[in-house]
């Protein structure tokens, strides 16, 4: 997966405020904005050009900059976020992007969250979640339809978004739950199944040369050692206490 750009925002003092399922004990500004900072320098060190915007007022999940947009390199979609309290941070994200991309919009009633949309080349797993409603991935559907793609629909069962638990870690491999491993969609693929202990592990962060992983899951990481990826591993502990992965706090295109 090549890029030579990013966007991401740094996360605002109201961060904890954001939307979160997960019970992992309150999260810590300073350490999050110095995981942040690590991940930035990542992308940057990956080759990355990163537009770093500011903190978005009355966003605190703002920062997790994936959800706003779809980036193709002939069109940018600017989603309209499934939660209530999300929706507006897109209008920032337009404006960001409009140097780069024409862009379009996922219009009412439809909702996308970014962290539904996993691209395979010429083709889009769109998933349809608590997030992404089925108005809005057809929406999707036909504008990236209009530009060659295409795009199959998967029903998300777990987990907050289909990102949440696969990624594509090389062409033609996904690492991927047990559960989700099983959708008909992905039977051309090669897997590595996460072990049941592990799979928050399963959202990574395929960029130019490297894999970058998240930080604590040994078993999945020994997996991945095995396919002779260049692997790099970030704590990502503050932005998990808010359910977000890596992939969900930049924009690559
Ligand atoms: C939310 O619930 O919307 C945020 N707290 C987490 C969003 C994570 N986004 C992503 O994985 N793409």
């Amino acid at each position: 997966m090549n890029f030579s750009h990013a966007i991401a925002r740094k996360p605002g003092a109201d961060f904890a405020l954001g939307i979160t399922t997960r019970d992992l004990g309150p999260p810590d500004y300073d350490l999050m904005l110095a995981q942040h900072e690590t991940y930035v320098q990542t992308l940057a060190y990956q080759g990355l050009d990163i537009t770093i915007l500011e903190p978005l007022p009355n966003f605190p999940d703002a920062y997790f900059v994936e959800d706003t947009a779809i980036i193709t390199p002939q069109v940018a979609v600017i989603t309209r976020p499934g939660a209530k309290s999300r929706q507006g941070e897109e209008d920032s994200i337009e404006s960001a992007l409009s140097s780069y991309r024409p862009t379009l919009r996922i219009q009412p009633p439809g909702t996308v969250d970014g962290g539904d949309v996993l691209m395979d080349g010429n083709h889009f797993f769109i998933g349809i979640s608590k997030r992404t409603n089925q108005d809005g991935a057809a929406q999707l559907g036909k504008i990236l339809e209009r530009f060659g793609y295409t795009w199959t629909a998967i029903q998300v069962r777990t987990g907050l978004h289909l990102k949440s638990s696969l990624s594509l870690v090389s062409p033609n491999t996904l690492l991927v739950t047990t559960k989700t491993s099983q959708h008909p969609a992905f039977e051309g693929y090669d897997k590595i199944i996460l072990d049941q202990d592990e799979e928050l592990a399963a959202n990574t962060l395929c960029i130019n040369n490297g894999l970058i992983i998240p930080h604590g899951f040994p078993g999945t990481r020994a997996k991945l050692e095995k396919l002779g990826l260049n692997l790099i591993e970030l704590d990502m502990s503050e932005a998990r206490k808010m359910d977000g992965g890596l992939s969900c706090m930049s924009l690559r295109f």
